[in-house]
Parts: structure tokens; C-alpha cells; sequence
């Protein structure tokens, strides 16, 4: 069970095991991968699809001529290996031109080359099959409060959303977008900088049923949140349109770590919720398990690879301990007594409202509050240990 195969959709940016690691501090320790030996590296991998930015496959100073025999060197190899480009998304953060933002630079010239750049790579997009195109606004934001209009920025933010909405329905495309939040790295503060913002932001939009997010593990931890809950909360919205997996070991840089191998416990539970999340105890999730990470500046081409496995290795056997930690009787129990299940009763009976719940002696007149003193613990650490039992593989 923990050899991957396409059947369990993992997915891999490009920008991912492709990364030379190359940082603020230090010049790249690795060469650049050929795209055409990754996708089969890939497919020997067990893995099913890849993505990319548009300058991850060819330099943005690319002539049509070089882009074009870019992308048909990839397909030639999606055609060898049966390996799909399930997303895309734009680079609007490495060349010069966007150091203040694509859709929400102060200069609208570089908003309208940012526009027509996105535009362009739907076309791409579509081309290759994509049914989710990314939007990560990494450079949409600022350092300074005063050079900034925040209000402005996100109106110009609805402006391109908008008309890249009515781009693809335009044109018949089956593609969803995807925002992916961001607290911050590379500007100071980002817009939409967590789960919660950009769906507040989404229903802003002429057409939110196209507009869903992306939410990456480590940006969200980036910010103190919890992971899990965010997923749970973009699921509750029905806009988990995509995931970007990683592991983040705290608040601090974005490490792009491999999955698991930052705050496990989170990646346990999320795992138990993406899987075995529904009422039913099935998948919550059916899109592609996608991994945003970066292989450590200390690997090599080698470590590269291992690095690849480590990602779906970790998610396999994460769903292993939660498929156990469920099955397990006393974990049954426990849960029982934690009165988990409860929760998904509604809190007023059928046809009641605030009438009924108001003529009811016994949820207020009588209720017995202070039996909640010395009483009526409701066991959570109990649950957590056996939790963690089977995520050490101790049970
Ligand atoms: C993306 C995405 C990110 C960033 C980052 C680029 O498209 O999901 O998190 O770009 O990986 O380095
Ligand atoms: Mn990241
Ligand atoms: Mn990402
Ligand atoms: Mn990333």
C-alpha cells in the first residue's frame, strides 16, 4: 500500500524536484533537471500528473519557435509515459517587471502584460488538458503601508480574476481557478494572505462558482494556523479545488519541507480528513495530491529523487496509521466518549426554533450547569494519545 501508484493522483510542480536551489543566501548547489527525463522519471516514480509555471518549461525571454518546441518536447513525453498536466499556473513573481505585483502593481501597464501573460497560458492551459489553473499572488502586496492602496489593490485583484472568469467561459474551457494564500515571502505582507481571507474575497467575485483555492500546508502554518481546519473550512465552502502538500516546522520562512516532515501531527490529521473525512468515513477530497515542496539545498540529484518518494511515502503510510487509528476498537470508545459524533446533530430538534427552544425548561431553567465543575470531562486527551499511539505505529 505504500507503493504509489497513478490511481492515488500524486502530483509534483515541476518547480519542485526541478529546483537548483538557488536562495537568498547562496548560488544553486544542483543543474537543472531536462523536462522530458523528469516526466519519466516521474512515471517510473509511481506518480500521475506534473505542473507547472509557464517559465518553468521555457525562459520568459522565450521566441514563440522556443516555447512551442518546449511544450511539444513535454507533450511528446506526457504522450511516452501517460503522465497529465492536471494544473497550470503563471509566473507573475520572478522576472524584474512584477517587483511590485502583476495584477496589482501601481503601474498599470505591468498589470495589463500581467494580464495578457495569464491569458496566454490558459490558452496553455487548455491545451494541455489542465482542469485547474493556480493563481499564487506572491509579489501582490507590499512593505509599506503608505505606498499601497490595500483597497484599490484588491479591487484591481477582482478586475483580472474577472476577466480571466469570463475568458474561460468564453471560450468554453473546463478549467476552475485556484488561489493560493500566502501570508508573506517574498513581499513583506501579501494580499489574501490566508484560507480565510480569500474565500471572503471569492464571494466578492462575478463568478465565485469558478473561483476556488489552493491551499498550501506551510502558508497557512506560516501564520500560526491550523492546517486541517483551514482544508476543513475551504471544504466546508465547497472551494477545495486543489491542495499544495508540504511540510512547515513553525512560524518562520516558508521551507517548502517534504510532506510530513514538518508538524506530522497536522499532516495525520489531515490525511484522516482528506481520506477518511466524509460522514460515510470516505474521501472528502477526489482532486490531485499535489506536492509544493522544495528538496533541501544539502541534496543531491539522488536526494532530489529519494525526496520525490519521501512525499508519497509519507502520505501512504499517513493513511495507513489513519485507516488503523479508525478501525481500532477503543479509538471507537474513546470517540464515543469524547462525543465526537454529537457534534454533527443539530442543536436544535426538527421544526424547532426560537419559540420552541425558548418554552424548553430543560435547556435552560433546569440545565445543570454546574455539573460541568468536577464532572463531565469529555476525555480529549485520552483520544490524542491514542491518536498519536498510531501515528508512532505503537498500536
Ligand atoms: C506556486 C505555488 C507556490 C509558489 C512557489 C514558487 O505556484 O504554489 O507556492 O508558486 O512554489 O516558488
Ligand atoms: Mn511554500
Ligand atoms: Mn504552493
Ligand atoms: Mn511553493
Amino acid at each position: 500500500m505504500t507503493q504509489p501508484t497513478r490511481d492515488d493522483r500524486f502530483s509534483f510542480g515541476l518547480w519542485t524536484f526541478g529546483w537548483q536551489a538557488q536562495d537568498q543566501f547562496g548560488r544553486a548547489t544542483r543543474s537543472p533537471i531536462d523536462t522530458v527525463e523528469a516526466v519519466h522519471r516521474l512515471s517510473e516514480l509511481g506518480v500521475w500528473g506534473m505542473t507547472f509555471h509557464d517559465n518553468d518549461l521555457f525562459p520568459f525571454e522565450s521566441s514563440e519557435a522556443e516555447r512551442r518546441s518546449a511544450i511539444d518536447r513535454l507533450q511528446g513525453a506526457l504522450a511516452d509515459t501517460g503522465l497529465v498536466i492536471p494544473m497550470v499556473t503563471t509566473d507573475l513573481f520572478s522576472h524584474p517587471v512584477f517587483k511590485d505585483g502583476g495584477f496589482t502593481s501601481n503601474d498599470r501597464d505591468v498589470r495589463r502584460f500581467a494580464l495578457r501573460k495569464v491569458l496566454r497560458n490558459i490558452d496553455l492551459a487548455a491545451e494541455l488538458g489542465a482542469e485547474t489553473f493556480v493563481m499564487w499572488g506572491g509579489r501582490e502586496g507590499s512593505e509599506y503601508d503608505a505606498a499601497k492602496d490595500i483597497r484599490a489593490a484588491l479591487a484591481r485583484y477582482r478586475e483580472a480574476v474577472d476577466l480571466l472568469s469570463e475568458y474561460v467561459i468564453e471560450q468554453g474551457y473546463g478549467i476552475r481557478f485556484a488561489i493560493e494564500p500566502k501570508p508573506n515571502e517574498p513581499r513583506g505582507d501579501i494580499l489574501l494572505p490566508t484560507v480565510g481571507h480569500a474565500l471572503g474575497f471569492i464571494e466578492t467575485l462575478a463568478h465565485p462558482e469558478l473561483v476556488g483555492l489552493n491551499p498550501e500546508t506551510g502558508h497557512e502554518q506560516m501564520a500560526g494556523l491550523n492546517y486541517t481546519h483551514g482544508i476543513a473550512q475551504a471544504l466546508d465552502a465547497g472551494k477545495l479545488f486543489h491542495i499544495d502538500l508540504n511540510g512547515q516546522r513553525g512560524v518562520k520562512f516558508d521551507q517548502d519541507l517534504v510532506f510530513g516532515h514538518g508538524d506530522l501531527q497536522n499532516a495525520f490529521s489531515l490525511v484522516d480528513l482528506l481520506e477518511f473525512g466524509s460522514p460515510e468515513g470516505g474521501p472528502t477530497y477526489t482532486g490531485p495530491r499535489h506536492f509544493d515542496y522544495k528538496p533541501s539545498r544539502t541534496e543531491d540529484a539522488e536526494g532530489v529523487w529519494e525526496s520525490v518518494r519521501a512525499n508519497m511515502r509519507m502520505y501512504l503510510l499517513l493513511k495507513e496509521r489513519a485507516a488503523s487509528f479508525r478501525a481500532d476498537p477503543e479509538v471507537q470508545e474513546a470517540l464515543a466518549a469524547a462525543r465526537v459524533a454529537e457534534l454533527a446533530e443539530p442543536t436544535l430538534a426538527a421544526g424547532e426554533g426560537h419559540r420552541e427552544l425558548l418554552a424548553d425548561r430543560s435547556a435552560f431553567e433546569d440545565f445543570d450547569a454546574a455539573a460541568y465543575f468536577d464532572g463531565k470531562g469529555f476525555g480529549f486527551v485520552r483520544l490524542q494519545q491514542l491518536a498519536l499511539e498510531h501515528l508512532m505505529g505503537a498500536r
